[in-house]
């Protein structure tokens, strides 16, 4: 049997989407900003898919959505632009980040540290979560921005956007949230949420193609522009425009939003038989409260097992999960986001994630519960560093 448990890694794409891109590779391939009719007729299905996407985020078209390449992409972009408009100037001189933000955002944030900026990374407790109010004491008057994740992609961790925004509003310091993570499983209303000045998105997380993601910029709030060249994408970031990726990202976010109702609460209930299944193990411990995270994701620590080695035996009974971010796990450092919170050393090399999704099935979790076990069984009897007992089942 083959599980996937890597979801917040990348998805795979839906059906639905591969059929909406499929038209735009060979038959449908005009550059929309030619002048002839294969330019003219792929217009129509460009519209269509920014509709589905604003309509996706509740934006209002007074507002601009970019089309980027990913959300790495979107994340340096709007650091990079404050620095630019407001910091080098000399008007700003500070930003505020989470200190568990993915590495698109804290190295991008190191750098602009090598030029000159301050930057403070706001801590997390010892639940993975985020305390809003501690965002105003870390705000100045040369604060430039603040960027929070919406949801944590190791943990799963909800994080208060909403209030931090309205905190950022309310001292006047623009605020960018990375919702890499939220889209699919937390209803995003734009409109509604006006202290959001920008918000980063990745198709690939959520059942659209990779390649392709986007950068919501509030109406009225200036960036710099990403590319210069033709004057694609209003003149922010130049270059010919991906059709079927847009377009499919489109039908993406479309079916992510609906999967909200429908599939949704079916990811939880599997995700919590998971949970309650390992945690029946000896020794195992999760940080983040389960109602204060999304329900697809489970970042569990084995006492005594290294983290590869459950990686190794999962892989060989064709189970996909990961010690964190797929980003940092070619480098065998433990898991940083346990790292923050304070985990001993030796929880923080044990950490593995599970991520599950709208395809998910009960099948596949009965499976992974069962190979669990026998690998937590298998690697205590050979571990130098857990006194294995026989009884490794909680009472
Ligand atoms: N996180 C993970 O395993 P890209 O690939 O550039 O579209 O997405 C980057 C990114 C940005 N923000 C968050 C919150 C993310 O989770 C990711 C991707 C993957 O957790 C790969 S490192």
């Amino acid at each position: 049997m083959r599980v996937y448990l890597d979801n917040n890694a990348t998805t795979k794409v839906d059906e639905q989407v591969k059929r909406v891109m499929e038209p735009f590779l060979c038959e449908r391939f005009g550059n929309p900003n030619s002048l002839h009719d294969y330019a003219k007729e792929i217009i129509p299905d460009i519209k269509y898919a920014y509709e589905q996407i604003y309509m996706g985020f509740g934006a209002n078209k007074k507002d601009s959505i970019v089309m980027t390449s990913c959300a790495t992409e979107s994340n340096n972009w709007i650091l990079k632009s404050v620095y630019f408009r407001d910091i080098m100037s000399g008007r700003k001189d500070h930003i505020i980040v989470s200190e568990v933000e993915h590495p698109s955002i804290i190295a991008t944030a190191k750098f602009l540290e090598t030029l000159g900026v301050k930057v403070s990374y706001l801590p997390i407790n010892s639940e993975g979560l985020i305390d809003a109010s501690t965002v105003r004491d870390y705000i100045t008057p040369k604060t430039a921005l603040v960027s929070i994740m919406w949801v944590n992609n190791e943990t799963g961790a909800i994080f208060p956007i909403e209030e931090i925004s309205q905190i950022c509003k309310e001292n006047n310091v623009l605020f960018h949230t990375d919702a890499v993570q939220a889209v699919g499983k937390i209803k995003i209303n734009l409109e509604l949420l006006q202290g959001v000045d920008f918000l980063t998105f990745s198709a690939h997380k959520f059942h659209g193609p990779k390649g392709v993601g986007g950068l919501f910029i509030r109406s009225g709030r200036e960036v710099t522009p990403l590319f210069h060249g033709g004057a694609q994408m209003g003149g922010l970031r130049s270059g010919t425009i991906n059709v079927g990726a847009i377009a499919g990202m489109g039908k993406a976010i479309e079916l992510a939003v609906d999967s909200i109702d429908f599939d949704y609460p079916d990811v939880i209930e599997l995700r919590d038989q998971l949970e309650d299944e390992i945690l029946k193990i000896e020794d195992t411990f999760v940080v983040t409260p389960r109602e204060k995270r999304v329900g697809s994701t489970l970042l569990v620590s084995f006492r005594g097992i290294e983290g590869e080695s459950m990686l190794w035996d999962l892989n060989k009974a064709g189970i996909a999960a990961s010690t964190g971010s797929a980003c940092a796990s070619e480098d065998l450092e433990s898991n940083p986001v346990m790292e923050a919170i304070g985990a001993e050393a030796d929880l923080a090399h044990t950490a593995i994630r599970f991520s599950l999704s709208r395809y998910t099935t009960k099948m596949e979790i009965d499976y992974t519960i069962e190979e669990v076990k026998k690998a937590v069984k298998r690697l205590r009897e050979i571990s130098s560093s857990y006194a294995y007992t026989p009884h490794t089942e909680k009472k």
